[in-house]
């Protein structure tokens, strides 16, 4: 009997069991062409993702109905556990899992239809490559994740992404058994989420006049190649996307950046900025200086806003960004001063604290939550309720701020960039050489696969850590072979990090997992990052 097969990320415990499951389309003793799939009766969606995977990428007819005897019977059997609060507020459940395949049948078992959609992506990695004739070795599965939030993030405001790219980003994450999407939608370089009644925003702070040229570090900021570059998704696109990975059991998550990151924004409306004036929408990359003024017509914009998000996308949290958000505008305008006195805030660190409360405020009105970038906790003050992603690097900037949001009981998500930036470059030293240009500093497979993240939180109260996510920023990523690229495989290894935390398996046996999984990614078509040395 062959070694059994090596799913990726690594479950938590596989057996051995006795003859193979086999399907043959046209075996003499078929009465019918078509796979039978049978599910109970909440599993419905689960068997239709199922039935289309078998169809499309194994060739196979497929008969779906509720009720039991199928060839591939799912269920809704196990028991379901408690899980952390902080993870239940925020809507996730119970992921765990089993999977036996017998020569009678393959059985998946599962809480809910979150954890029978896990079982069908080790389903799907079991019969990738096959054909017609589908065989699975007989084994059982027992599966549930470390972590409960396992995130990647994906930018689509410094390259746009078309829906049916980010779907089948989507996809690709749910493969490795990730369970939420972080949607970037807007930045300095693009604004990509409509919001009705603010028409200027599709014509306007959508479009770029073009993108710079070679590094933002080491050019000329003005060189860019004049080709205009942009896009903003119509509602239904949104909630195509949504519903995509509601099917896979994947959360998105929407971010809409301010008070920083906003100069699209203010472009399209220079009346929601400091300066009167519109800055263009940019072009380069780096930090800009734009930021929102405290008027109630930017505000009442924001409420526009909270009211889109929360009526396009039903996950709980809502992403404000409140990162990089430079103080110099708010000290130079009169108005904003004046604006300060009336609200009662006294210093410029008060505005962007403002802004996080105001919009936590508007968020927990409609009965969701806010979460943002680690800068909003710099200053005290936070509901407890307002979530943190922690960016910065505790490794090397030792900041304390994702320590600081566990004491004072914020829900977390670990985002350190040194380990979870997939723009960075994927080998250090010379070999960066021949890398194509990205953002700089270097993050290699093996560093992703070496995050200990709870290490450095241990003696903390941890209640409240939802999990960790990686971030793909693409201002140097413009195409979507370029994004596999960075992504993949990087992206398998922080996927086991996240399903088996600190108990996973040493790096030379992630080595072959991932060597045994990459022909998979070849199937998907996936322009990763090959392995092979280069000359
Ligand atoms: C920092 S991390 C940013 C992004 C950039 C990224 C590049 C964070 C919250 N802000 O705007 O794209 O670095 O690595």
């Amino acid at each position: 009997m062959n070694a059994l097969p090596l799913i990726l990320p690594q479950p938590q415990r596989v057996f051995p069991g006795g003859e193979p499951w086999v399907f043959r389309m046209r075996g003499h003793r078929s009465v019918d062409w078509s796979l039978k799939v049978t599910h109970s009766p909440g599993l419905a969606g689960a068997a239709a993702l199922l039935a289309g995977y078998l169809e499309t990428e194994n060739h196979v007819p497929v008969d779906v109905s509720e009720g039991g005897g199928g060839a591939i019977h799912l269920a809704q059997g196990l028991e379901s556990r408690p899980v952390p609060s902080a993870l239940a507020v925020a809507g996730f459940g119970d992921e765990r899992h089993r999977l036996e395949a017998s020569a009678e049948r393959i059985s998946i078992e599962a809480v809910n239809a979150d954890g029978a959609v896990r079982a069908i992506q080790t389903l799907r990695q079991l019969l990738s490559g096959q054909r017609a004739r589908l065989l699975v070795p007989g084994l059982v599965i027992e599966d549930e994740p470390a972590l409960g939030w396992r995130g990647l993030h994906l930018d689509v405001a410094r390259h746009f992404f078309s829906a049916p790219d980010v779907k089948r980003f989507v996809d690709l994450a749910a493969l490795h058994k990730f369970n939420l999407f972080h949607w970037h939608l807007t930045d300095d370089q693009g604004w990509r989420l409509p919001v009705p009644g603010y028409p200027n925003l599709e014509k306007v702070a959508a479009w770029r006049d073009g993108t710079l040229v070679g590094h933002d570090g080491d050019r000329d900021r003005n060189a860019t190649d004049g080709v205009r570059h942009g896009g903003i998704y119509s509602e239904e696109e949104i909630r195509e996307v949504v519903a995509y990975a509601a099917a896979r059991g994947v959360r998105v998550l929407p971010e809409v950046d301010v008070p920083g990151h906003v100069q699209a924004l203010v472009t399209a409306y220079p009346e929601f900025g400091n300066t009167g004036k519109a800055p263009g929408v940019r072009t380069c990359w780096g930090i800009g200086d734009t930021t929102l003024n405290l008027e109630p017509e930017t505000l009442g914009f924001l409420g526009a806003v909270v009211d889109t998000l929360t009526r396009l996308f039903p996950f709980h949290y809502l992403h404000f960004g409140g990162d990089e958000a430079k103080p110099g505008e708010w000290a130079a305008s009169a108005r904003v001063q004046a604006r300060k006195a009336e609200l009662g805030l006294h210093d410029d660190q008060d505005v962007q604290s403002f802004f996080t409360r105001w919009l936590h405020r508007e968020s927990a009105a409609r009965g969701r939550a806010m979460i943002g970038w680690d800068e909003i906790i710099e200053h005290d003050g936070q509901p407890q309720e307002t979530a943190v992603m922690f960016w910065r690097d505790s490794e090397k900037e030792d900041r304390e701020l994702d320590k600081k949001a566990l004491r004072g009981g914020h829900p977390l998500v670990l985002a350190n960039w040194s380990r979870t930036y997939f723009d960075l470059y994927q080998e250090a030293g010379p070999g960066m050489g021949f890398e194509p240009l990205a953002i700089g500093g270097s993050l290699p497979i093996e560093h992703v696969y070496d995050w200990r993240l709870l290490e450095r939180l241990s003696g903390e109260p941890i209640a409240s850590l939802l999990g960790g996510q990686a971030q793909v920023w693409t201002e140097y990523i413009p195409t979507r072979r370029h994004l596999d690229y960075m992504v993949y495989p990087r992206a398998c290894a922080l996927a086991q990090v996240l399903w088996t935390g600190e108990r996973r398996e040493g790096w030379p046996a992630f080595a072959d997992r991932l060597a045994a999984h990459l022909p998979r990614l070849d199937r998907l078509g996936v322009a990763y990052r090959p392995s092979e040395p280069r000359p």
